[in-house]
């Protein structure tokens, strides 16, 4: 069966997503997701101009030998625009293959390790009892693992906030807002946050926070030391993610464990985080690196250095990403969380996503293929709407990691 057609759709409801589409000469149709926040168009014209030209008339079941031939035959090797085209082509073939075998995703990786997808979600607050209510509501509704963030005391805006309906869009606006952030305000506010969430609900839940990449490593070491009487399920991002050896010096002085990988895009990435056990957590997602192919050689490295699972799964990943990542995530061995925030109004007019949350876990659909349906006729209805993320500066004006 051969690749007949190819098409990227760029559709913003409720927040902009591309989509590729692959047609085969028998008519299945496989979709994959190439959503990269505030960078979407760069995506949609590399695999327009570079990728899509190259797959008419490829055999539809060779996934491994096509992502080769656009991982190598670029000669210009990783980064994000590359490998998440490369993604959304690996996944529009495994759900061709999935739907040509008549089996759900997670049947051809294996079938379910396990019977389904224990899920984190976002609670947040402009204030610590805003927090506390919104991580009561969390529990309420089953969810066995919850991040928290809540506004800095003293600083006009705060990473990971909810400003609309239960979910958290960074980006905004046709230029990038511009935070100012501060690091002592930060560091004094977080241990006496999370004392707050543990002396309120308690330790039968997992408790979880992102950093955002905003701390020097013995920042960070300081904050997972002050950490360890909250027993936090991991601290994520803790510093600038491309500084691998910056993980051995915060490893060296706190037990809190350390996620990263929502910004790699290859197994090169994580190769001495994963081998040198400097994180417990890997946090790449489907739609970011390389696809289901790429991200399960990396989970397989992971496994056997102890490091588990914890992909990324903002509202920025698009329903047909965020249910690739769920057919991994039921079939490999040492999955350790998934992150699921839902997806924003009117998200559902376009995409039927097949998988359902239901007491803190979600469970994929046992549709063939992927299993995510996607209205053409509503995407058109909701083009394209232009967005940045936020930039961070000092209270000086430095530019800093936001
Ligand atoms: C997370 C992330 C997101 C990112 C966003 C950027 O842990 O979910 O940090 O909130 O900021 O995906 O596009
Ligand atoms: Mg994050």
């Amino acid at each position: 069966m051969k690749i007949s057609a190819a098409e990227v759709i760029v559709t913003a409801p409720g927040r902009n997503y591309v989509t590729l589409k692959l047609t085969t000469d028998e008519g299945v149709v496989g979709y994959g997701d190439a959503t990269l926040n505030g960078r979407e168009l760069a995506v949609e014209a590399y695999l327009r101009e570079h990728v899509l030209p190259l797959l008419a008339g490829r055999d539809a079941a060779r996934i491994g030998d096509t992502w080769q031939y656009l991982y190598r035959g670029a000669y210009w090797r990783r980064g994000p625009v590359t490998m998440t085209a490369i993604s959304a082509v690996d996944q529009a073939l495994w759900d061709i293959k999935g739907k040509v075998a008549g089996l759900p995703v997670y049947e051809l990786l294996g079938g379910r390790a396990r019977e389904a997808v224990t899920v984190y979600g976002h609670a947040s607050g402009a204030d610590v009892d805003d927090l506390l209510a919104d991580v009561a509501r969390h529990l309420e509704l089953g969810y066995t693992a919850v991040r928290v963030q809540a506004k800095i005391p003293g600083m006009d805006s705060t990473y990971g906030l909810h400003t609309g309906p239960n979910i958290y869009e960074p980006a905004s606006g046709a230029l990038p807002k511009e935070e100012v952030w501060n690091t002592a305000a930060y560091l004094d506010f977080i241990p006496t946050l999370m004392g707050r969430v543990r002396e309120e609900f308690g330790y039968g839940f997992h408790l979880l926070h992102d950093v955002h990449h905003r701390l020097t490593p013995i920042e960070a070491a300081r904050l997972g030391a002050a950490l360890e009487p909250y027993r936090m399920f991991w601290i994520e991002d803790a510093t600038p993610a491309e500084d691998q050896s910056a993980f051995r010096l915060i490893r060296s002085h706190t037990v809190t464990p350390l996620a990263v990988g929502e910004v790699f895009n290859s197994i090169w990435d994580c190769r001495e985080l994963i081998t040198e056990r400097l994180i417990d957590y890997v946090r790449t997602s489907v739609t970011h690196a390389g696809g289901i192919s790429h991200v399960r050689r990396i989970m397989d490295l992971a496994d056997l250095y102890g490091v588990r699972s914890g992909s990324h799964g903002p509202g920025d990943i698009s329903p047909v990403g965020l249910a690739a990542n769920l057919h991994l995530d039921l079939a490999i061995p040492n999955f350790g969380i998934q992150e699921y925030m839902g997806h924003r109004d009117p998200a559902a007019e376009v995409f039927d996503w097949g998988y359902r949350y239901e007491n803190g876990m979600l469970w994929p659909s046992d549709r063939p293929g992927l299993g995510v349906e996607f209205d053409e006729e509503a995407a058109r209805r909701f083009p394209y709407d232009p967005k940045y993320l936020p930039v961070a500066r000092l209270a000086d004006g430095a530019m800093h990691d936001w």
